[in-house]
């Protein structure tokens, strides 16, 4: 495949297909600078002090690392001056985040995990940055929670970064999914990967599979008959991956197909599942449809459901599109 870079991709995207207007271009690169920036801050682990815990708590009331911190501080100072945006949300702050007075507002709003899989920072296992783009309400004046509350079919753009054996940047704008990959010797995002598609059959399923005895019926059912093998009812033996990162899991699924799964259970009954509708589900769920997935959270799609809270959790399942659909026909059975 022809190199090009991000710049080129996303001028020649506009150019053939008009999708990609200024505004939503210059937030893109905005956004792929600070995951290089991130990428660069999470790489020196040990030796740039950033490791280990801040001492603090997010909404979320878990521990924030000090790169939790520094990469939400990243994304956000890089994001106020454009113009492009009129606000954003974060996983790591409980309210969102107003452009400031200062800067002009722009027509996105922005949400971001600024670093997805905190647990596997200090033990060097890849983690990333997930994002997702909407666009504020028309007459909006004054961005407030509500503005953010709009289902993930309406993302204009989504992607994340994952910063591993190698940094790379996948994201969408509706029209198929890239992967750029970081050329770290020119500082620059290189395309390497075109229009990916998700198989619609696999042989990998990735779930924590120590919360077996908290799953509801649909769960237990799905993945026993995988575990049976191929003298049970799947006829085929699968492989489980648990990489306790979502954008690496979603990246090898990307890649090789797969499902994800991280339903609700027993432990929390009022607690749908652990991750976060707005700056994980649903932007993971865009890229996976785009690429020809599916993504529930066991009885609709992620990207139908209307959000209520902006920090709300969402059980979800997603990857390869005829194991969606039976995980999904098993929570409708009951
Ligand atoms: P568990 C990381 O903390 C995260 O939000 C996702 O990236 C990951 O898939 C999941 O939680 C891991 O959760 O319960 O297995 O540690």
């Amino acid at each position: 495949m022809k190199r090009i870079s991000l710049t080129q991709y996303l001028v020649e995207e506009q150019r053939m297909h008009n999708s990609i207007p200024a505004e939503l271009r210059l937030l893109i690169e905005v956004v792929a600078r600070a995951c290089k920036t991130i990428s660069h801050a999470v790489g020196k682990g040990a030796l740039g002090d950033v490791l280990g815990s801040a001492g603090s708590e997010n909404i979320q009331g878990e521990v924030q690392k000090k790169l939790d911190i520094l990469s939400n501080e990243i994304l956000l100072e890089a994001n106020e001056w454009g113009g492009h945006l009129a606000a954003m949300a974060s996983e790591e702050m409980e309210s969102i985040h107003p452009i400031p007075h200062r800067y002009p507002m722009g027509e996105y709003m922005l949400l971001f995990d600024p670093l997805d899989g905190s647990s596997n920072i200090d033990v060097n296992v890849s983690i990333g940055t997930i994002f997702s783009v909407l666009k504020a309400p028309d007459g909006m004046v004054t961005p407030t929670e509500k503005d953010f509350l709009q289902p993930g079919s309406k993302q204009v753009a989504a992607g994340y970064a994952v910063y591993g054996p190698q940094t790379v940047l996948v994201f969408t704008t509706g029209d198929g999914v890239n992967c750029f990959t970081l050329d770290r010797e020119m500082g620059s995002w290189v395309l390497t990967q075109k229009n990916m598609r998700i198989p619609s059959e696999t042989k990998e399923f990735a779930i924590n599979a120590s919360n077996a005895r908290h799953w509801h019926p649909p769960v237990t059912r799905y993945v026993d008959e995988m575990l049976a093998g191929k003298t049970g009812p799947r006829g085929k033996d699968f492989n489980m991956r648990w990489i306790a990162s979502m954008v690496a899991d979603v990246h090898r699924i990307l890649n090789r197909g797969g499902i994800f799964m991280y339903p609700a259970d027993a432990r929390e009954p009022d607690m749908p599942g652990k991750l976060r509708l707005m700056y994980e589900a649903n932007p993971m769920a865009f890229i996976i449809e785009q690429a020809g997935g599916a993504a529930t959270n066991g009885q609709q799609r992620i990207m139908d459901i209307q959000p209520h809270k902006l920090h709300q959790r969402v059980p979800v399942f997603l990857g390869s599109s005829n194991e969606v659909e039976l995980v999904t026909a098993y929570h409708k059975a009951g």
